[in-house]
């Protein structure tokens, strides 16, 4: 997966992805980001990247001229990019979004704006597609840019340490996860359930295949409603609690 990113704070974006999982994966190739600011791009005497909006109003603008030099600048080497833009108007992202990304032969951009947003004709002649990470608004772009790289890049092959912990992902695709316990086996009075410390690997499965399905059914009915049912699940669903 290979990745630009526009921003007035690559820093931000650079610290973050310098550490733990996304740092191992650029470091054995299977992750690339670059980062650029697009100050670097303006050409004006005082380097302001912004200015006021017309018709008035409150805020300032991100100007078009630094974001176009930018992307000229980065289509010199020729490649095919996917220009996204993120923003409140976008498209939701998910996880089908995060699975496509990973999957892309294409490099993608990312340019993150920052105050009120930028000069719409960048959207209209430069950003293929819109992105949303949620329906609350963020300062700038950057942190929408991150949760994107991050969600999409950990599920590209060789990227997560333990390939099963994806993998059964997929299994559970649709559903909340299960809860997890470690050591030790007692704290502060609270046990951890029985079957699974039993060593039955079928029943474990079940087990949490079950708490999978209620925890969804309580706390998202909506991303309940999506899913279907196996014969199997509408099984457990109807078991009595032991
Ligand atoms: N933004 N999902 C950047 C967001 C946002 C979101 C608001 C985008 C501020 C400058 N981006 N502008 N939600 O809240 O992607």
């Amino acid at each position: 997966m290979k990745c630009d990113v526009l921003t007035l704070f690559p820093e931000v974006i650079n610290a973050y992805l310098n550490e733990s999982i996304l740092k191992r994966a650029q470091e054995n190739n299977i992750l690339e980001v670059k980062t650029y600011n697009f100050r670097d791009f303006e050409e004006g005497r005082h380097k302001s990247v912004d200015d006021a909006p017309y018709g008035g109003g409150p805020g300032m603008v991100i100007k078009p001229e630094p974001l176009f030099k930018a992307i000229d600048f980065i289509r010199q080497d020729g490649e095919q990019r996917r220009i996204i833009l993120l923003s409140p108007q976008g498209k939701p992202f998910d996880q089908s979004t995060a699975k496509e990304f990973s999957k892309e032969k294409k490099r993608l951009v990312f340019i993150c704006g920052r105050y009120e947003g930028i000069d719409e004709r960048v959207r209209i002649s430069l950003v293929d597609e819109e992105i949303s990470i949620g329906d609350y608004v963020l300062t700038g772009g950057e942190l929408a840019a991150l949760a994107i790289i991050d969600a999409s890049a950990r599920l590209v092959k060789g990227a997560v340490g333990d390939e099963r912990s994806v993998e059964e992902e997929s299994f559970s695709w649709g559903l909340l996860d299960y809860p997890h316990y470690t050591r030790p086996r007692e704290f502060r009075g609270l046990t951890v359930p029985e079957v699974l410390v039993s060593g039955n690997h079928k029943e474990i499965w079940r087990w949490r295949r079950k708490q999978a399905l209620k925890q969804t059914i309580e706390k998202r009915p909506d991303l309940f409603d999506k899913i279907t049912l196996s014969e199997f699940d509408k099984k457990l669903l109807e078991e009595e609690d032991k």
